[in-house]
């Protein structure tokens, strides 16, 4: 017999690609999903088996974090092995616009999650991962950042995040859970949400590159991150609940870069040089160069991409709207607890996950292009 597994959140990034890695390893996953007014689950529609199905090995549940009543039946029913508690309001800017409901859902849904695997009796039986975050460390008190590293938030989500560690850490140590946070850098991919940084910039260039766009406007280009791939990242959540004890555990790749660095290196990707000139709101990125020359083709003719004409053309430009009130200017991880205790290494590096999230998007954008001007077909790098 398999383990069984209950996500919650599985319908985000980080849920899609986890489920995918547990039903290969021969999990039965059942997840928990909210009700919306259009289905939401394209992220794990190709895992989907029609309920009528015997020996499923992926169950949804309807459930919300905010419904204790709702989390408490659905981890009854299920009797999990492990439960990765993964759902939450995760968007750091957003926080600052719904702080209530950031703290209900992120802060006390991971107490709710504990407490019925608690008040159940399987606290001997079931083994939690809290999806915790390196935005705890905000205002960095050391470079680079690991398990010991003070914290000290710097948005509503941060904050409510930290009562889900210390909640998580309270319930290893007064009940003797088998309770872990696993303390990620961000991570991106093809299925990160639309607007977290990367995928913002990655959609919006390839956008820009096909002629559908003119420009992007960003917030902070200054701040940097420690980006490494989901794919990497979901292998650490398993890993942590494989362990002998439960413990704490920092994931990152130890290599920082700014927004601005990210974009240009993005650029690149499909041969486009991009210069950043002024500061602060005033800085825009412009195009210095086409390496690649971009050729469309419509009903047998062939032209140059829209792209091509616009060297000059000031394509990034920055709108203060999307500063922080309380910003995070650097993140860069330790991981070297996760490395020797976990043997946990991440595959992708930065070029690569630029590579694979350019990728997917200029597919994306070149069917919208499609489209949308009905029969270009649209070659070179494109094709
Ligand atoms: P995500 O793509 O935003 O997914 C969040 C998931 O939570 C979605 O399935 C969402 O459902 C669900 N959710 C939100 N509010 C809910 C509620 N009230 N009740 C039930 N489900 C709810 O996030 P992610 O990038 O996969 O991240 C997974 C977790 O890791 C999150 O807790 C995040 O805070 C944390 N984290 C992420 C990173 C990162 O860089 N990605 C780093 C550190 C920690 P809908 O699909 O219906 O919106
Ligand atoms: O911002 C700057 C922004 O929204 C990264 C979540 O998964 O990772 C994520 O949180 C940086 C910030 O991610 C834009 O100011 C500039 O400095 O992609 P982000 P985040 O805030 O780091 C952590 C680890 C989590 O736990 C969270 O759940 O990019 N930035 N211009 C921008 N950010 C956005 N979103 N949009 C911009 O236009």
């Amino acid at each position: 017999m398999g383990k069984t597994a209950l996500i919650t959140g599985i319908t985000g990034q980080d849920g899609a690609y986890l489920s995918e890695f547990l039903i290969k390893k021969g999990y039965t996953v059942h997840g928990i999903k909210r009700r919306a007014s259009l289905f939401n689950t394209d992220r794990i529609d190709h895992l989907y088996q029609d309920p009528h199905l015997d020996d499923r090995n992926l169950i949804l549940h309807y459930g919300d974090m905010t419904d204790s009543m709702n989390l408490t039946r659905i981890v009854s029913e299920v009797q999990p092995d492990e439960i990765y508690n993964l759902a939450a309001q995760s968007h750091v800017k957003v926080s600052f616009d719904t702080p209530e409901y950031t703290a209900n859902v992120d802060g006390l849904g991971t107490l709710r999650i504990l407490e019925s695997v608690r008040l159940l009796g399987l606290a001997s039986k079931t083994r939690i991962y809290q999806a915790s975050t390196s935005e705890l460390y905000g205002l960095v008190q050391e470079i680079p950042q690991k398990e010991t590293t003070p914290f000290y938030p710097r948005s509503p989500y941060a904050v409510a995040k930290m009562y889900a560690y210390w909640i998580t850490v309270n319930y290893r140590e007064a009940y003797n859970m088998f309770a872990c946070n696993g303390i990620l850098f961000n991570h991106e991919s093809p299925l990160r949400g639309e607007t977290f940084v990367t995928r913002k910039v990655t959609r919006a260039l390839s956008r820009i590159a096909l002629g559908i766009q003119s420009d992007v406007y960003m917030g902070n280009l200054s701040s940097k991150r420690d980006w490494g791939h989901a794919k990497d990242y979901i292998k650490a959540m398993y890993l942590i609940l494989q362990q002998d004890k439960p413990d704490d555990y920092v994931i990152a790749t130890g290599v920082t870069t700014t927004i601005r660095d990210f974009i240009s290196q993005a650029f690149n990707e499909i041969g486009i040089r991009i210069e950043f000139k002024g500061e602060g709101s005033n800085e825009t990125g412009e195009i210095a160069a086409i390496n690649t020359p971009v050729f469309v083709e419509k009903i047998g003719e062939s032209y140059l991409a829209p792209i091509q004409k616009r060297i000059g053309e000031k394509v990034v430009k920055v709108d203060p709207e999307y500063f922080r009130p309380t910003e995070v200017e650097l993140l860069i991880g330790d991981a070297t607890k996760s490395r020797t205790q976990l043997g946990w290494e991440p595959k992708y590096n930065l070029d690569m996950l630029i590579e694979d999230m350019m990728a997917n998007d200029v597919k994306n954008m070149k069917k919208e292009a499609y489209l949308r001007d009905g029969g270009y077909r649209i070659l070179n790098y494109f094709e």
